[in-house]
């Protein structure tokens, strides 16, 4: 994953040491650079509390399920959008969802998609996604102000050296994404304040062990981002509580290694809580968090085929969890109160080779599921309402071909 490529020299020689080299990585730039000839194949965007300066078109109350930062919606609509990236010639191409219904295409262009990566953000609090694109070859790095099916601006950032990953966060509480960076073979931390495509202010934050992996939560729901650190040797947890670039140290009760740790908001308080699953025995359970007070419940056992991912299915602002079980095909959800598993929906079993990926596609503020068929292209997607999936198939005319991917 960190590349150490010889392509980015003097970046690196930049991104190494000292803090006055970060200040002046830090000189906001500012060249418009056009998005054409390179391109990404991007992970998902880490799951991280953060809400949108704009009150969200969707009706759930949890910002975690709305909030433009953390699902794709690039005309601000309430309705989830997909993208898609065709993996032989590196095109992107972002579709506006209205239900089963592509309202509006438009490509990105294409892209060299052994070298770019993107994360989805909300760099102006427009209430539409926006692009953080990385090059994890050179460490040059661009935002992408989106609207709607366009590119709205695009700038070029400062490089930073390749052995550096960022993830999103809103660090300040201003509505605006900002981007904290990590660098897993030093254990160098750093925060980029971010207005529009804007480095507001750059700071060093201290140097971790580098067996600690950062997670981007806000576990005392103030919507400042926050930082939870797992060294996943040990088994030792703790967390900054950030205001902006200042932080404040706490340590967590451990959690023995076997486990790792997803996040979610099980309780609805805005308060980032975890789920913690032990792929070995398939026991799961989950800590609700205040601050780095922890209550935990133990959830039900479920083998190592299955996989969980996070939506709320009855609309409350509570996060439910989704479990697909990728060598039966089998699914259900949990839908949570807290530490405890208020209903089970047992949902229909279906072709364990269809890939589901979650998100609110009629923005009725219930989390529906998009289920890709990546041999055929029969995509079809679960209008959930609490316990009850309706499917319906994306039309033939919108279907895609094998060499096309969504998240
Ligand atoms: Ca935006
Ligand atoms: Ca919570
Ligand atoms: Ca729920
Ligand atoms: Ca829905």
């Amino acid at each position: 994953m960190f590349g150490n490529q010889n392509t980015s020299k003097t970046l690196n020689a930049q991104w190494t040491q000292t803090s006055e080299k970060i200040q002046a990585l830090s000189s906001p730039l500012d060249s418009v650079t056009p998005l054409s000839s390179d391109s990404f194949l991007g992970s998902k965007s880490s799951y991280q509390p953060q809400q949108s300066a704009v009150v969200s078109a969707n009706p759930n109350p949890n910002p975690y399920l709305t909030s433009a930062a953390i699902v794709p919606d690039f005309n601000g609509d309430g309705k989830t959008d997909k993208v898609w990236v065709d993996s032989t010639t590196g095109e992107i191409v972002i579709r506006l969802m209205d239900g089963t219904k592509v309202v509006e295409q438009g490509s990105l262009g294409q892209f060299d998609l052994s070298a770019y990566d993107y994360k989805i953000a909300d760099f102006n609090a427009d209430g539409k996604t926006d692009f953080l694109l990385r090059n994890k070859t050179t460490g040059e790095n661009s935002i992408v102000l989106m609207d709607g099916t366009r590119v709205g601006s695009a700038a070029a950032l400062s490089s930073v050296d390749p052995a550096w990953s960022p993830q999103i966060g809103d660090f300040n509480g201003d509505r605006k994404t900002d981007i904290f960076w990590h660098n897993a073979t030093t254990g160098e931390n750093a925060i980029w304040e971010m207005d529009g495509t804007t480095v507001v202010n750059a700071t060093v934050l201290d140097t971790t062990d580098t067996a600690l992996t950062p997670t981007i939560v806000d576990f005392d729901g103030n919507g400042k981002s926050d930082i939870f650190w797992r060294n996943a040797t040990t088994g030792d947890n703790s967390a900054w509580f950030m205001d902006g670039a200042q932080k404040t140290e706490f340590a967590l009760q451990s959690q023995d290694a076997a486990w790792t740790a997803s996040v979610g908001d099980f309780n609805g308080d805005l308060s980032t809580d975890i789920l913690w699953r032990n792929a070995q025995t398939g026991e799961n359970k989950v800590w609700t968090m205040r601050g780095i007070l922890v209550t935990e419940g133990a959830l039900g056992t479920l083998d190592s085929s299955w996989t969980s991912k996070i939506g709320d299915f009855n609309g409350d602002g509570k996060t439910d969890i989704f479990w697909h079980n990728g060598t039966t095909g089998a699914n259900t959800a949990w839908l949570m109160d807290g530490t405890t598993v208020a209903t089970e929906a047992f949902l229909p079993a279906n072709n364990a080779a269809l890939t589901p990926s979650l998100g609110d596609f009629n923005g009725d503020g219930k989390t529906d599921i998009y289920w890709r068929d990546q041999t055929a292209g029969s995509d079809n997607i679960w209008t959930i309402d609490g316990t009850t999936a309706v499917e319906n198939p994306i039309s033939d005319a919108d279907k895609l071909g094998p060499q096309w991917y969504t998240f």
